[in-house]
């Protein structure tokens, strides 16, 4: 039996499957050959989930914490006592006692009634803010109105020069590679500019490894030669935009010489980036999240816009600064199956969530966890575990006993998206959103979320709260849709919206003025620069820790769900190591090293890594083990804009340890790592 259904992973490619179900309910899953984009293959993570589903080790009972111990208990037993934490923390404290924290662990968009739930109590706390790309989003929200990106197929017939500016894409955004391939073989030159050593970077003509968070001064150099040079668009930066002049003027703060130290990018590649943007046209930027997790991380996007903007590759077919797809966000009316605007909403922050449960008055007494796994993606863990730990009563709701859910009181089993109906409307990149329908039937006790929320609200009382079905809700959140529309997605399992794929090419933009804004006033009102500005003063330096610690996305894995494959069962992860970093400690590949700073160490099998930036360490995030999660290294701070973590800003050394054969009788790794 072949069976449409849909990726749900926080991705920018975001596939439409084919699902096979064979004896003992085995499903093989590959890629809807009819979807325009992913085009019939998809990933490994897309393939594990298939494994996810079936794994020996999913938690498929309702479990509650007893003497430190997980005993399996009813569903009865489970909703009647969480119900009875609800309602005594609305008694104490009233709703602001009741925390939700949630993130998009799945795109489904019946997920989102999980917030409606708490809605429907009268409002919650709730963490807001993002450990993903929000600075990056309000820079280009400054300078266009809105972050809109063109479509794969405008690149890939159009563009004379694509630059990867810190975005994986062979590994984070697969479906990519195909598109790129063939404006490459139409002749279009491929420029990786990665503080990483990258799998891309193999195709490319050029690479440039610059010190990590020092991209916007790169590209504000790169400008200043275009200006002096007279690579400037005048035409544009006249008639589409405005404060040019300031901009031009600013510039003579970014000496190219100089920038060349700071970057560690030598002056040749800054004349090189100068050129490529002065004197190619079309190019097509593909922006990555990396780049703007640091503290100066929106206004590095904001210059980067400028470089693209000033020589002329913005609304042209073929250009952009592509870093995510906002055009859509008109499709959907999420508010219509949550309420939320009837809702008295307490907001704590993402990124510095363990300091805002801390101090939060009323406190919170009840946690709730949905779609996330934050002990191991919050920025300084250990503080959230503590946190943690002051909450009287604790339920995480996910298929796999995370590390969040081993601080929990009570683990509620949900459904993997095998087992569910939903549309899956997530994306980074294009225009098309998929249905998902169950291939299978949930295993063991396991309910979808939405299901969870409603069984607890009848326990509670309030059915109310949790009013509909499945096809009611679909339809009044796609309610802008013709039902045509909504007939050809379960059909085919997918539609494409057709949003332009030149954005901007009227050069109206979404701004106060209604241009590029190379000086904006949302900028000034919410206490920036009007223009572009990058200050050396801020990059961090610390002379006890040399090294940038890079705890990026993995490349077989998404995030912390790796539970299914053999890396999860292994004792160190791989540190991969920049050149200087293992001369200058005398590091050889297959090593153990300690990895460690003011916050935490871990024991690391080293990899010693010829290209990339020589003073950087990757440790792939999402593992966890030795009693650390990767995130214990990383600061709760935050970048310049928005509400956004500044993960990336985080310092590290490294030593060796011992050799791979004293690996074998390393015992208690516990002892020689953990939380600082
Ligand atoms: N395989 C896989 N794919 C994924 C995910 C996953 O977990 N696994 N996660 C998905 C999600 S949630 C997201 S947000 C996206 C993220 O997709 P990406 O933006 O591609 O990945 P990140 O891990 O956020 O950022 C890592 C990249 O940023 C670069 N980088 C870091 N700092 C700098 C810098 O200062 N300058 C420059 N030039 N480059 C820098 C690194 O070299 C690396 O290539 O991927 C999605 N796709
Ligand atoms: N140090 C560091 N930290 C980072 C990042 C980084 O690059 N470096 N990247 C950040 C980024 S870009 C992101 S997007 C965040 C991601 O942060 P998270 O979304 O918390 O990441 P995951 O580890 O993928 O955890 C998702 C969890 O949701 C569960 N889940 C999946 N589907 C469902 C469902 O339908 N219902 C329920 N209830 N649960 C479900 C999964 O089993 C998994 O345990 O992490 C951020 N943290
Ligand atoms: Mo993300």
């Amino acid at each position: 039996m072949k069976v449409k259904t849909a990726c749900p992973i926080d991705c920018y490619d975001a596939c439409a499957f084919i699902a096979e179900v064979g004896d003992d309910e085995e499903i093989r899953l590959s890629g809807n050959p009819d979807h325009p984009i992913t085009r019939g293959t998809i990933c490994n993570r897309g393939r594990q989930l298939a494994v996810r589903r079936n794994s020996r080790d999913r938690v498929l009972h309702p479990m509650k914490k007893h003497n430190g111990e997980w005993v399996q208990i009813s569903w009865e037993q489970a909703l009647r006592e969480i119900a009875q934490e609800v309602e005594r923390t609305l008694a104490e404290v009233g709703h602001h006692g009741i925390l939700h924290y949630y993130d998009w662990g799945s795109g489904g968009l019946l997920k989102a009634l999980n917030q409606r739930f708490f809605y429907g109590l009268g409002g919650c706390s709730e963490a807001i803010g993002s450990l993903c790309w929000d600075a990056g989003l309000r820079a280009q929200t400054y300078d266009f109105g809105q972050a809109n990106s063109h479509s794969p197929e405008d690149m890939a017939e159009h563009a004379q020069a694509i630059v990867v500016w810190g975005r994986n894409v062979a590994n984070t955004n697969v479906h990519m590679m195909p598109f790129i391939r063939a404006a490459q073989a139409r002749g279009a030159k491929l420029v990786v500019i990665s503080a990483l050593p990258q799998d891309a970077a193999r195709r490319a003509d050029k690479v440039i490894y610059p010190r990590p968070g020092t991209d916007g001064l790169l590209a504000l150099a790169a400008l200043r030669i275009c200006r002096d040079e007279g690579w400037i668009d005048l035409e544009f930066v006249r008639d589409a935009a405005v404060g040019w002049e300031a901009l031009a003027e600013d510039l003579d703060r970014y000496d190219p010489a100089e920038v060349a130290r700071w970057t560690d990018v030598p002056l040749h590649d800054i004349r090189f980036l100068a050129e490529l943007y002065g004197r190619t046209a079309p190019v097509c930027t593909l922006l990555g999240i990396g780049l703007q997790r640091y503290a100066q991380g929106g206004q590095t996007v904001r210059a980067i816009d400028a470089l693209a903007a000033a020589t002329g590759h913005v609304g042209v077919p073929g250009g952009g600064v592509n870093y995510a797809q906002r055009q859509l966000s008109i499709f959907y009316d999420e508010e219509a199956i949550t309420h939320r605007r009837r809702a008295d909403v307490r907001e704590m922050l993402r990124p510095t969530l363990a300091a805002d449960i801390a101090q939060a008055d009323p406190p919170v007494q009840v946690m709730f966890v949905t779609r996330s796994n934050p002990i191991a993606q919050v920025p300084d863990a250990s503080r959230l575990r503590k946190a943690m730990e002051g909450i009287r009563c604790k339920v995480v709701i996910d298929t796999f006993m995370t590390a969040t859910a081993a601080c929990a009181d009570y683990v509620l089993p949900c459904t993997n998206v095998l087992e569910e109906e939903d549309v899956v409307y997530t994306t980074m990149w294009h225009d098309c959103v998929s249905y998902a329908r169950p291939v299978v039937p949930p295993r063991g006790e396991a309910k979808v979320d939405w299901q969870i929320f409603r069984d607890l609200a009848t326990a509670m009382g309030r059915p109310e709260i949790m009013e509909g079905d499945v096809d009611s809700w679909i339809r009044a959140a796609l309610r802008r849709w013709p039902a045509e529309r909504i007939e050809e997605l379960r059909d085919r399992g997918f539609v494409r919206l057709g949003v332009p794929g030149v954005p901007w090419q009227d050069k109206k933009f979404f701004t106060p003025s209604g241009k590029f804004e190379f000086a904006s006033s949302l900028a000034v009102r919410d206490g920036h620069s009007a223009v572009a500005r990058i200050d050396v003063e801020r990059f961090p330096e610390d002379a006890e820790l040399p090294y940038t610690l890079l705890t990026v996305h993995p490349r077989k894995w998404q995030m912390s769900q790796r539970d299914t494959l053999p890396e999860a069962r292994e004792p160190y992860p791989v540190a991969e190591l920049g050149a200087e970093v293992a001369a200058d400690r005398g590091i050889q590949d297959g090593d153990l090293v300690r990895v460690r700073n003011a916050r935490a160490s871990v024991i690391a099998r080293a990899r010693v890594q010829a290209e990339g930036h020589p003073r950087v360490v990757r440790l792939e995030i999402g593992w966890h083990g030795q009693g650390v999660s990767l995130n214990d290294f990383t600061p709760a701070a935050l970048a310049d804009f928005g509400i956004q973590a500044a993960l990336y800003d985080c310092l590290c050394d490294v030593e060796k340890v011992s050799s791979p054969h004293e690996n074998a009788r390393a015992t208690g790794t516990e002892a020689l790592a953990g939380r600082v």
